[in-house]
Formats: C-alpha cells, sequence, structure tokens
C-alpha cells in the first residue's frame, strides 16, 4: 500500500495544518471545530470558492483554505444560489411539465427563469411549503462533473431545451458539472450549500415576464423573483424595506393621488396626466421657464415631427435608429416623430447669420419627443415613449464652453436646491470605444469631449464616477443620477458636450476676425424630461409634496351645509390670488373631511364653520403641523402666497 501524501493546508490566521491528500474542506472544517463546520457554507481554496464537499487533491504546495459564513457576500451567493435550486425543485415536483432555464442569484435574493407552466402568485404559497419539505429532508448537494458529450445527452434526454442550448454554446473542452439533490438534478456551475437542510429563511416575491437569453424575440419565460436569508428576522426586516419601498413606488401613490394614468387602449408607455398631476408638472414648466428666461435662455416651439432627411442629416438616422418610431410616408415626404429636439433647434440656429456677438445662442424648448423604448422597460412615468424634456441646446465659441459648462452644473445645482433633491450622484458618460454603431467614428473628436468635460468637472471640484458606454452618439456627457424607490439607477438632468452636430449641420458663425468658425454645441436638460421628473419627486416626496409644487395647496372644508357658499367664496378668492385652491363640500362630517384632506396630502386644509363664516375668517391647519388656529382670510392670504414663492 502507498501512503498517501499529505497535502499542507494554510488557514486564515496563517497556520498551517497537514492533512492526507482527498480529505474533503468539510473534514477540514470539523477537524478545527464542530461549530466550524455546522456555520461554514463553503470554502476560498486558493481564492476560488469551492464546495465543502471537494477533496483536496494537489499535494505540492501549500494550499490556502478559507472557510466562508453566511456574514460572508460569497457565502451569501452560495446559501442564496441553493435557494434556487431548492426552488426549481419544488416547481419540478408540483408542477412537473415545467422547464427550466436559468437561476442566478441577484442583489437580494435570487430568481429563477422557467417555461411550460403558467404561474400564479397564489402557488407561491405550495411552492415555499414544498420547499420547507425538501429542506427536511436534508438531501446531500452533490457536484458531478459530466463531460460536454454525456451533459448534452443527460439533458436530452430530458427534453430540457434551455440547458440543452447553454451546453451547446459552450466549447468541446469545456468542465461541465450538474448538482443533485434527491432526485433533482440541475447544469450549475455551484457552489452550494452542502445539504438542503442548511436553508432557513426564504420568501417567494413576484413574478415577472422574460425573455429567454433576454432577447425579445426568443421565447417568453415566467421569471420568480425570491429571496433568502441567514436569520427569519433578516428576511423580515428585508421584507418591511420591500414593503416600504412599495409603498414609496410613484405608480402606486400616482394612482392613489390620481396625478396620472396609462390605458391599454391609448398605447404602451403613453401617460396620461390627469388634473392633479397636470398641475405639479405645469408648476415646473412655469418654474424652470422662468428660471431659464432670467438666466438667457430664449424659449421657442418646434413640431413633435420631422423628415428622415433631418435625421439622416443629424446622424440620428445611423446611430439612433432602433430608438425611433417607423417613418410615415405623407405626399413626397417621409416623417418620423423626433427622438430628440436638436436638429431642430440645429434648424433655428441657421435661421439665421450668427456672429459671435449673438454667442453664446442659448436655445430651450419644452420640447416633445418619442421613444421606442423596449416595452419590458417601460415603468410608470419612469420611464415612456412619449416624453417632454426641459431641453436647451447653446451654442457657443470654443472659448466659452467652459464658462457654459459651469453655467449649467450652477443651474442643475438651483434647481435641485429649489426642489430639495439631496440624494444624487455625477456620473461622466464616456463612449465605448469599440462600439462602432453606436457612437460616431472621430477618435480625435472623442478625446477631446472627453478630457474637457472631466477638467471641467475636476475645476468644479465635484466628485463624480466614469461610465464607459453610456455617452450620447455624438458626445460625452455629465449625467445625474438619482435611484428609484426600487433601487433602479436612472439619469435625471445630462448636459452634454457635442463637436459633432454642428459639423454636420455646418453651422457657422462671423467671429471678430471677420471669418466664419463654427460654433459648439452644449446639450441639456435640467428638470430632464418631465415624466421621469415628477416620477422622481413622487417617490422624494411620498406624494407629500411640498407647497409651491403641490396639485391641490389649501382645500376649503365646510363644517355644514351652511357654510357651503363661504367655501366657495373662500375657494374662489385663493383661486383669483393664485392658489391652487378647492372645495370639500360633501355631506361627511367634519373629520372625515380632515382624514382624506390628510390621505391626499393637501399641505393646507381650511376648516370654516359658523363662526369663521361670520367673521370671514378660516380655521387653518397645516399638513404635519396640525391646528394653527383662526386667521383672517386677507392674513392667510399673505402668509401662504409668500410660502409659495419662498418654495418652503
Ligand atoms: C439634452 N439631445 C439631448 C438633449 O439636448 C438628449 O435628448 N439627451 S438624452 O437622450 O440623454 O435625453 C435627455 C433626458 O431625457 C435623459 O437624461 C433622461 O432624463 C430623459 N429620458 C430619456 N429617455 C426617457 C424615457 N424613455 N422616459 C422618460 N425620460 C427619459
Ligand atoms: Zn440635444
Amino acid at each position: 500500500m502507498v501512503e498517501a501524501e499529505a497535502v499542507r493546508v494554510r488557514l486564515k490566521d496563517q497556520t498551517i495544518r497537514e492533512y492526507p491528500q482527498g480529505i474533503t474542506l468539510s473534514d477540514i472544517a470539523q477537524s478545527i471545530s464542530a461549530g466550524l463546520a455546522r456555520v461554514a457554507v463553503a470554502a476560498r481554496v486558493n481564492g476560488a470558492v469551492m464546495d465543502l464537499s471537494r477533496a483536496l487533491g494537489t499535494p505540492e504546495a501549500e494550499v490556502d483554505v478559507e472557510f466562508i459564513m453566511l456574514d460572508d457576500k460569497d457565502g451569501l451567493e452560495v446559501y442564496r444560489h441553493t435557494a434556487a435550486h431548492v426552488m426549481a425543485q419544488a416547481v419540478s415536483r408540483l408542477y412537473p411539465e415545467t422547464k427550466f432555464a436559468i437561476g442566478p442569484v441577484i442583489e437580494d435574493g435570487f430568481y429563477y427563469d422557467f417555461a411550460d407552466h403558467v404561474f400564479t402568485p397564489d402557488q407561491f404559497e405550495a411552492i415555499e411549503k414544498e420547499m420547507q419539505t425538501i429542506i427536511k429532508a436534508d438531501y446531500p448537494i452533490e457536484r458531478e462533473v459530466m463531460s460536454r458529450d454525456a451533459a448534452l445527452i443527460f439533458f436530452a434526454e430530458r427534453n430540457d431545451r434551455f440547458k440543452v442550448e447553454i451546453i451547446q454554446d459552450l466549447p468541446a473542452d469545456a468542465t461541465i458539472t450538474v448538482y443533485r439533490q434527491g432526485e433533482f438534478v440541475d447544469l450549475c456551475r455551484g457552489p452550494h450549500l452542502p445539504s438542503t437542510g442548511r436553508l432557513k429563511a426564504y420568501k417567494l416575491l413576484s413574478l415577472a415576464g422574460a425573455y429567454w437569453r433576454g432577447d425579445a424575440n426568443r421565447e417568453q419565460l415566467t421569471r420568480i423573483y425570491a429571496t433568502a436569508f441567514a436569520k427569519a428576522s433578516e428576511l423580515e426586516a428585508h421584507l418591511k424595506l420591500l414593503e416600504e419601498m412599495r409603498e414609496r413606488d410613484h405608480r402606486k401613490i400616482g394612482k392613489e393621488l390620481k396625478l396620472f394614468t396609462l390605458a391599454k387602449e391609448v398605447g404602451s408607455g403613453l401617460p396620461l396626466w390627469l388634473p392633479n398631476g397636470a398641475k405639479v408638472r405645469r408648476a415646473i414648466e412655469r418654474y424652470i421657464v422662468d428660471l431659464e428666461e432670467s438666466l438667457g435662455y430664449q424659449h421657442v416651439y418646434t413640431p413633435v415631427l420631422g423628415s428622415v432627411e433631418l435625421y439622416k442629416i443629424s446622424g440620428h438616422w445611423e446611430h439612433y435608429h432602433e430608438d425611433m418610431f417607423p417613418p410615415m410616408q405623407m405626399d413626397n415626404e417621409e416623417l418620423v416623430l423626433r427622438p430628440m429636439n436638436c436638429p431642430h433647434h440645429m434648424m433655428i440656429y441657421k435661421s439665421d447669420m450668427r456672429s459671435y456677438r449673438d454667442l453664446p445662442l442659448r436655445v430651450a424648448e419644452l420640447g416633445m419627443m418619442h421613444r421606442y423604448e423596449m416595452s419590458g422597460t417601460l415603468a410608470g412615468l419612469q420611464r415612456v415613449r412619449a416624453m417632454t424634456l426641459n431641453d436647451a441646446h447653446i451654442f457657443c465659441t470654443p472659448e466659452q464652453i467652459e464658462s457654459e459648462f459651469t453655467r449649467v452644473v450652477r443651474l442643475v445645482e438651483r434647481v435641485y436646491k429649489d426642489f430639495a433633491i439631496t440624494d444624487f450622484a455625477y456620473r461622466l458618460s464616456l463612449r465605448d470605444p469599440n462600439d462602432k454603431e453606436k457612437y460616431v467614428a472621430n477618435d480625435e473628436m472623442w478625446n477631446k469631449a472627453e478630457s474637457m468635460l472631466r477638467k471641467s468637472l475636476t475645476d468644479l471640484g465635484l466628485p463624480f464616477t466614469e461610465a464607459k458606454g453610456e455617452a450620447a452618439f455624438y458626445g460625452p456627457k455629465l449625467d445625474v443620477q438619482v435611484k428609484t424607490a426600487l433601487g433602479k439607477e436612472e439619469t435625471l438632468s445630462t448636459v452634454q458636450l457635442d463637436f459633432h452636430l454642428p459639423n454636420r449641420f455646418e453651422l457657422e458663425y462671423i467671429g471678430e476676425d471677420g471669418k466664419a468658425h463654427r460654433p459648439v454645441v452644449i446639450h441639456r436638460g435640467i428638470v430632464g424630461t418631465m415624466e421621469r421628473m415628477v416620477a422622481f419627486l413622487i417617490e422624494n416626496y411620498k406624494g407629500a409634496f411640498p407647497l409651491w409644487l403641490a396639485p391641490v395647496q389649501a382645500r376649503v372644508l365646510a363644517v355644514t351645509p351652511d357654510q357651503h357658499e363661504y367655501a366657495q367664496e373662500v375657494k374662489d378668492w385663493l383661486l383669483e390670488r393664485g392658489v391652487r385652491a378647492e372645495v370639500d363640500i360633501r355631506m361627511e362630517k367634519i373629520g372625515y373631511k380632515i382624514r382624506a384632506a390628510q390621505l391626499d396630502k393637501v399641505p393646507y386644509m381650511l376648516v370654516v364653520g359658523a363662526k369663521e363664516a361670520q367673521a370671514r375668517q378660516i380655521s387653518v391647519r397645516r399638513r404635519g403641523d396640525g391646528d394653527l388656529g383662526v386667521m383672517d382670510l386677507d392674513a392667510f392670504g399673505v402668509q401662504i402666497r409668500a410660502e409659495i414663492s419662498a418654495r418652503g
């Protein structure tokens, strides 16, 4: 008998232990302490995460072994990955016709994509129960290496079309592993927990549609989102957080406060602004147009349609085609819904002779545009197909770029302050030099524009991150990133440096030297699209808009029908003074009306009873502050108007 050679294992505390070759990681854990063996979920072997059932075979050098627990990110990932398998096993027991696509771990949980069975949320309980049975059975989870051919035969025999396709895409010499727990086998790279019994707290969360391989032309699948945590208390805390996020979702609040609606009959991604939402939007539009005019912007109006020719000149046709609605033929013209306002503004620039004295020329518009966004990405007002952008194109000389850019950044800061937006981050969005299709080809131009933007940001002392592949097709951008209630990152404001469109449109100005020069264009959206901004604000304020933006700023509540007339009078008086007011003259008790106004998040409730009516007074309640006492109507008018203009 040949004696097995020893494996030298270096543990995390740098101690070295020797074990017989072939020892498993779990035996090593056991040899250190029973407690460790109980809590370890996997191990890092020379940096690579592995199953505890793996044996150490290399006798030569030392092997670094570090046991991973659930407080380690990799550990939690292994745990959730096993949870995905347990969920799939439960599904295959309950609905044997189901076919399995992929089931990866994601931030805060995992999902599995399924086909051939129609899932509904009311099946979740049964699946969770079956998972419990599988956990109780405590099946060991076994890793098995298969050759590509063997794996193909194995999964083809089971008609697992998705797994077969995945294997077919792997190279011939790929090491393929499957994981087995009880009767369930899944193609998987692992690693996994040692046995199903290690799983504790888990929950199925939601259903969503998904495409096989994320490709809209391939088969549609059903995705079950779920999550798992080491402890029940952690799961509970997470579910509570999810609930709070859902409570803040602008789609939910938008419905409750009657701000906007979407109708299948109108079309996907085409929102309808209800009176309340329209009031908020109008307040924002007035605010930003006034502010921009005070800063030297020239507001214009241009049509939502443009000829295909225009977009061929701009380059949208070549680089942005996929985001555009298809063209329509009329007489001898081919027209498209514009996806951006820039080409129209280029033509405004070109409508007259320009000299250096006219620059910077800041052409602004609340410009409506249409984009063909993928249906799966549409979300309430956040991502739509018809949108209005607080847009401007600043035409300037190369020397003016820096100061104009700074002015725009200052404007962003000012607007965010007025809207009380504090949670945002700057992102320098660069091109991906390998993506030849998306970006115009001109290395020199890109290098120049990108380094100019980077320098300006550094000079301004703004903290920013950089992202490749996020630039516009014509130039790099400074994007202002925010997070939605559901945790998704979106761009709200954008400032873009463009040397491309001025060339394409052959823009010129006469310089001091009397010669023709080419201007530069800064594209910028401050409020961004009305749609995305209002979606963001709804979530930011949880529906409780500050006074200056609230759809209804004051609601007059009549105590009895005797005060209906006076209530109407107060409302009209306020309306005339530019305060968005309404009455509640329903046949309800005053307590009910106050609660209703609170639910509607109305900032001011003006209660009018017999006494108030007689003295031309109102009893004032403020959202969050309660009763402020009785006031003369005139005094209240002065106060609320001052408060509105202060945007407090
Ligand atoms: C700033 N030509 C520039 C403009 O001059 C432009 O259109 N830039 S953009 O493509 O980045 O779009 C401007 C802003 O519109 C984005 O930063 C984003 O805030 C908003 N936006 C883009 N797509 C959508 C959409 N589908 N739904 C809602 N808002 C959107
Ligand atoms: Zn533009």
